[in-house]
C-alpha cells in the first residue's frame, strides 16, 4: 500500500519500517507523507508502535539531502514544517512508541528517534545532527528536544560540532536507554512492548500525556494536572479490574476501556 513503508501487524504492536535502503533510508516528502497517513491509519487495537529502517546499516540518514539542496526560504520553511508536523503526531500519538535504531541516525533521523518515547539501539547505531556541516540547522525539532533528553550543554556540542557519536556514547548521553546486538534488537524492541501492552492501556495513555505535557508546565500547574489525570483512571474499567484483580490475588487482561 505504501511505496517507502512497510506496516505489520503482531497482535497488539504494530512495526512500521521506512524502507528506501539505497538512500539509507533517507526521508523525502513522500516517505514524510507517507508516515503521516500511516500514524493516521494505524489499526484500531495497536496498543504500541515500534519505529525503525530496513536493513542493518541505517535507521534514517537524515532528510533526503538532494530535495533539500535547492530549496529557498520559503520552501524550507514548508519542509521543515511538514517534518515537524509528522513528528510531533508520533510523539503526541495515544499508544507509546519505541525507536528501535538499527543503524544510522543522522540529522532528521536522529530527530525521529528524539520524537518517539523510548529508544533503543544496535551496536553498529552511530547518532549525530550534522546539519551545520551542511549550512543548516536540525529543522525537524532537532534544537528543541535534543536538549531537553541529554541537557543542553551536550546538546550544544552535538549540534556545533556536528559530530557523529557510537551507541555507546549515545548510551552514556541518555540518548538511547539500552544497546543491543543487531540480531537481537527486534526481539528486544518486542519484548519491551510486550512489556507496555500488558499494562491498562487508557493509564499508560494518560500516563504518556501526562509526562509529555507536565515537562513545559510550571510545577502547581504540572501537578493539578497529573491530579486531574489520576482522578480520571478512576471513571475506567481498567482501573476497576485491575484493582480487583490485586485484591483476589489474579492477573488482570485489561480491555483498554
Ligand atoms: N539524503 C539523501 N541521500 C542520502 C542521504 C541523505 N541524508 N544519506 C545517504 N544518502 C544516499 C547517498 O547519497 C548514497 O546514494 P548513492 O548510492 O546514489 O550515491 C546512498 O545513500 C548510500 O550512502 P553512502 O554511499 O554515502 O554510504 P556510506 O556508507 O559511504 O556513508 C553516511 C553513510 C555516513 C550515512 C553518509 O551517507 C552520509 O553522511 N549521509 C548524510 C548524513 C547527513 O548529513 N544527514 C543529515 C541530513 S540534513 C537533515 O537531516 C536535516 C533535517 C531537518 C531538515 C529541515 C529542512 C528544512
Amino acid at each position: 500500500m505504501y511505496n517507502f513503508l512497510k506496516i505489520e501487524n503482531n497482535g497488539a504492536i504494530c512495526t512500521l519500517t521506512i524502507n528506501a535502503p539505497k538512500s539509507l533510508n533517507a526521508l523525502n516528502s513522500t516517505i514524510l507523507n507517507e508516515m503521516n497517513d500511516a500514524l493516521d491509519n494505524l489499526p484500531k487495537d495497536c496498543r504500541c508502535l515500534i519505529i525503525t529502517g530496513e536493513g542493518e546499516k541505517s535507521f534514517v540518514a537524515g532528510a533526503d539531502i538532494s530535495e533539500m539542496a535547492t530549496l529557498n526560504e520559503q520552501q524550507g520553511y514548508e519542509f521543515g514544517k511538514r517534518g515537524a508536523a509528522v513528528f510531533r503526531k508520533i510523539e503526541t500519538l495515544e499508544i507509546p512508541v519505541i525507536a528501535a535504531v538499527n543503524g544510522f541516525a543522522l540529522g532528521g533521523g536522529c530527530e525521529l528517534a528524539m520524537a518517539c518515547d523510548i529508544r533503543i539501539c544496535s551496536a553498529n547505531a552511530k547518532f549525530g545532527q550534522p546539519e551545520v556541516g551542511l549550512g543548516i540547522i536540525p529543522g525537524f525539532s532537532g534544537t528543541y528536544r535534543l536538549a531537553k533528553l541529554i541537557g543542553m550543554g551536550m546538546a550544544k556540542q552535538l549540534v556545533y560540532t556536528a559530530k557523529v557519536i557510537k551507541s555507546d556514547e549515545a548510551l552514556r548521553i541518555g540518548l538511547v536507554n539500552a544497546v543491543y546486538e543487531q540480531a537481537d534488537l527486534m526481539a528486544e524492541a518486542m519484548k519491551l512492548a510486550e512489556s507496555i501492552c500488558a499494562n491498562a492501556p487508557v493509564a499508560v495513555a494518560y500516563a504518556k500525556q501526562c509526562i509529555n505535557e507536565e515537562y513545559d508546565l510550571a510545577a502547581d500547574e504540572a501537578i493539578d494536572f497529573e491530579s486531574r489525570m489520576f482522578g480520571k483512571c478512576f471513571v475506567t474499567e481498567d482501573q476497576k479490574n485491575g484493582m480487583a484483580a490485586f485484591l483476589n490475588k489474579g492477573k488482570c487482561e485489561f480491555q483498554g476501556k
